[in-house]
């Protein structure tokens, strides 16, 4: 999987290398994560890569050149092939919400370019002219899109196969069930008068799968019951549930 950020502080990703899981897939060769400089695209002997904006205002706005002009250069370091299929992403709070469904979209590709946002905006042509999808990562402001492109490649990149342990996988089937995660425990088994469940300790695999299978229920039923209405339930869940006082999904 290919990643190239297009940025105005292509420093900060060298987080992304250094830290432990994906900078470890990249050295791997699983990953690579290119980050370029937006204003060396720049028209200019000094690198403007932002603008005022037509009609005044306030806040400054990126310049469509420079951005037309990276994202081409990061086009022609694909192979012919993958160049239709790899979205070009625009990190921006007026986005579609990230969620796993596009997490799994985005981990189908190639690979993606991702342009980092800024300033009060980017000119509109680029959501035009260059743009395919525009995600934002939650209804908050940050500074920038940097933060928001980590996001996206850190969550992407656990479905590049043997990017994470199979430890991790198997978590990943309570998130596609649409269910919360049972609690888990280690030893102590007593640690400062708080008790573990004995079932746990009771080596009963059985009743051991249908008390986490319940805590996973009446958890998501407390803390997330939007959940509910997609994930995949049997019958006896729902009866389950429905003895905790939910409502049902449907007629
Ligand atoms: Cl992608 N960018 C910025 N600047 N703020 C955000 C965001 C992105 N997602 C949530 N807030």
């Amino acid at each position: 999987m290919r990643f190239h950020v297009l940025t105005l502080f292509p420093d900060a990703f060298r987080f992304i290398a250094d830290y432990s899981v994906l900078g470890r897939a990249i050295q791997h060769g699983l990953l690579s994560v290119t980050a370029t400089d937006i204003r060396q695209f720049a028209t200019d002997r000094h690198g403007t890569a932002d603008d005022y904006q037509f009609g005044g205002g306030p806040g400054m706005v990126m310049k469509p050149e420079p951005v037309f002009a990276a994202v081409d250069a990061a086009r022609e370091t694909l192979p012919a092939s993958q160049r239709e299929r790899t979205p070009i992403i625009l990190t921006s709070p007026q986005g579609r919400t990230l969620n796993q469904e596009m997490v799994n979209e985005f981990a189908a590709a190639p690979g993606l370019v991702i342009i980092c946002g800024h300033y009060a905006g980017v000119d509109e042509r680029i959501r035009q002219g260059l743009v395919t999808h525009e995600v934002s990562i939650g209804d908050y402001v940050l500074t920038g899109g940097e933060l928001a492109a980590m996001v996206i490649i850190d969550a992407v990149s656990r479905f590049v196969p043997e990017v994470v342990g199979s430890e991790e996988n198997v978590r990943e089937d309570s998130i596609t069930s649409g269910l919360l995660q049972h609690p888990l425990y280690t030893r102590p088994a007593e640690f400062r008068g708080m008790n573990t469940p004995d079932v746990l300790r009771s080596g009963n695999h059985a009743e051991i799968e249908r008390w986490r299978r319940r805590q996973s229920l009446e958890r998501t039923l407390r803390l997330r019951p939007d959940l509910l209405a997609t994930a995949s339930l049997t019958n006896s869940d729902r009866v389950f549930l429905a003895g905790l006082g939910w409502p049902g999904d449907g007629p």
